[in-house]
């Protein structure tokens, strides 16, 4: 039988593991969602937004760490891959995107739908190229899979569609290898002058990230033998928190009081896998030390004494034989009295007194985290959930979170989800959306139906943009701009065919979440969330504390006294 080029295409995905391709599907694209019908060994995933499909994979590469991909046809439909691949690509994981191109014969003549995907995608991706010549395959398509792989990122192959349907040359992959899993660590005298740093201090502090995923164990014997308190970047929350004795929580903006304090307060700093991004955060004269996969991330986030290049387990392996017991714990006591302190702060806030409007998300967020299952794949939207994620739901080495934590982008959570939820169709999936992530992407509701997903969708409906308004209300702005008009989302979800839910009280919230989580099928559940729920920054710094009042002045001047009040109401006399 005739091999097209799209069928060669389809075969090489398939036999490095590919299972599914992400997109919706259009006249360029038609070859390879032919190939995908007739061959059966590709499954298509059609969504209703191109940037759902590059979310979705980037879930699914996200939680497998392997290849996954996304397709969209050509100009508009691959164009709206964007925002989603931008996401894949600073979370660092392995995804290829398949950008159809307009007729070969007219690129550059300003064609119908045409754009230059070349251009476009250069920023987002490690490798973009343009299959013009059926010899091309599958050479420029592996080259694409291995760039995504190996340095985890994005790769973008753009195919014309009459080249997808020309004969192929080759019949079959050139790659047959096992994808490559080598160790990278620093140089014995490197560890060696390390070893001797670390034995020399007393107060240490280590702060890990995402990098520290699978040396759980090596991290753990690592702080005991330091006596050092363990502060987690966001994205490093699923692999650092659970089972931790060292653990002190986060710092930054969203962070505990704790973690601020034990990175503030430490004589040495050692970063472990992380390029936890704001610079105010980190200490002015503690000595730093730095350990990353990725030499060109040393240094980036602060002043580095020493910068290392190893993956964190193999290099910790080597560290810890030469390290001494640390004999001085003052420093690990006090960093985690001073957590224990915060933790429970923090649990106060998260009550549901019954009766009592509004329903605070803190609340909302702990139901959820308790009522999940063991193995519950959570994500959160930008904006106010991504807060109550890193503060309320408990990781334990089985659950997993995912957010838009690096690019940040809104409309992250469900689409994420929906790649979570068709990757693993067995286990628990749940969205913690915002009213305008959710609106953003909402057309995507209705992917939950047409693959039916059991997704479960829980929108924290506080009607605004309350992320944003904070920010406005912190830098000195009166807040505008950030109103929703909603409409009842559970009624939305019942006209898509899910289960809908709607929680106007704090004592139906947990009922609802029960009910919407032991549901056989997809379930959104709206809840009624105060607006202004304030999540007070570690510190306030003197720049803060001025660009509130100033808030507060203009709100008086222009009438606002009443959402003053409000705000003092909420935050401070629950
Ligand atoms: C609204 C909002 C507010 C936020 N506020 C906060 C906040 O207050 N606090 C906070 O912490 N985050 C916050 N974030 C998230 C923040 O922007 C970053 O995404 C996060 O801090 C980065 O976490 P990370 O360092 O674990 O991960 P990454 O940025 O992914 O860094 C991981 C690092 O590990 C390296 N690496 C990977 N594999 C290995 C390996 N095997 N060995 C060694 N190194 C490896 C990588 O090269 C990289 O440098 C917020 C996000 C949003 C959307
Ligand atoms: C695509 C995109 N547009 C705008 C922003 C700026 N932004 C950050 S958070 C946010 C508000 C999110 O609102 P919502 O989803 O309702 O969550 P809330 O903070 O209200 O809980 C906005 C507009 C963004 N991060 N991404
Ligand atoms: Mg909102």
């Amino acid at each position: 039988m005739a091999m097209k080029v799209a069928d060669l295409l389809v075969e090489v995905l398939a036999d490095a593991g590919v299972q599914r391709i992400y997109g919706v599907s259009g006249d360029s694209l038609n070859g390879i969602t032919d190939s995908i019908r007739a061959r059966k060994n590709l499954e298509w995933i059609h969504v209703r937004h191109e940037e759902t499909a590059a979310f979705a994979a980037g879930a699914e590469a996200h939680l497998t760490g392997k290849l996954a991909v996304c397709a969209g046809s050509c100009g508009p439909g691959n164009l709206h891959l964007i925002n989603g691949l931008y996401d894949c690509q600073r979370n660092r994981v392995p995804v290829v995107a398949i950008a159809a191109q307009i007729p070969s014969n007219e690129i550059g003549s300003g064609y119908f739908q045409e754009t230059d995907p070349k251009h476009l995608f250069a920023q987002c991706s490690h490798y973009v190229e343009l299959i013009s010549n059926a010899e091309q395959m599958p050479r420029v398509l592996e080259i694409a899979m291995q760039t995504a792989i190996s340095r985890r990122g994005v790769a973008v192959i753009a195919l014309p569609g009459d080249v997808a349907l020309q004969d192929a040359v080759e019949r079959e992959p050139r790659l047959r290898f096992p994808v490559p899993q080598p160790t990278v660590c620093p140089s014995e005298d490197e560890i060696n002058i390390l070893a001797d740093l670390l034995n020399r201090s007393k107060k240490i502090t280590i702060l890990g990230g995402a990098g520290c995923a699978g040396a759980h164990a090596e991290l753990i014997e690592l702080a005991g033998k330091l006596q050092a308190p363990i502060v987690h970047a966001m994205r490093g929350k699923e692999f650092i928190e659970y089972d931790n004795p060292f653990d002190v929580g986060m710092t930054g903006l969203l962070g505990f009081s704790s973690g601020y304090h034990a990175m503030m307060n430490c004589d040495v700093l050692l970063m472990l896998g992380t390029d936890f991004p704001y610079q105010q955060f980190f200490p002015k004269d503690a000595t730093i030390v730095q350990i990353d996969l990725r030499g060109e991330q040393l240094g980036r986030r602060t002043k580095v004494d020493y910068g290392l290049i190893g993956d964190t387990k193999t290099t910790l392996r080597s560290l810890l034989p030469k390290l001494e017991q640390n004999q001085d714990d003052a420093h690990l006591r006090q960093a985690l009295e001073h957590y224990r302190k915060a933790r429970k702060g923090l649990d106060e806030f998260a009550t549901g007194n019954p009766g009592k409007k509004p329903i605070h998300p803190q609340y909302v967020t702990r139901v959820v985290d308790q009522l999940a299952s063991e193995d519950a794949i959570f994500t959160c939207d930008v904006g106010t959930p991504t807060i109550w994620a890193a503060r309320y739901l408990t990781m334990n080495g089985k659950r997993r979170l995912l957010g838009s934590f690096n690019h940040g982008s809104m409309a992250n959570a469900l689409p994420q989800a929906i790649g979570a939820q068709i990757t693993y169709p067995g286990r628990q999936v749940i969205s913690i959306s915002g009213d305008g992530g959710l609106a953003m992407l909402m057309g995507d509701l209705l992917t939950l139906k047409q693959h039916e997903l059991p997704v479960k969708t829980i929108v924290l409906r506080n009607d605004s943009l309350a992320f944003v308004e904070l920010e406005m209300k912190a830098s000195g702005f009166v807040d505008f701009g950030t109103d929703l008009r909603n409409p009842e989302f559970a009624t939305i979800a019942e006209g898509a065919g899910i289960l809908g839910l709607k929680a106007e009280t704090p004592e139906q919230v947990e009922p609802m979440i029960a009910q919407a989580l032991k549901h056989d099928g997809p379930a959104l559940v709206e809840v009624l969330v105060s607006r202004q729920e304030l999540s007070m920054p570690p510190t306030i710094t003197l720049e803060q504390a001025k660009g509130f009042g100033l808030f507060m002045a203009k709100a008086v001047l222009s009438g606002r006294g009443d959402e003053i009040i409000d705000l003092a109401r909420v935050n401070l006399w629950r």
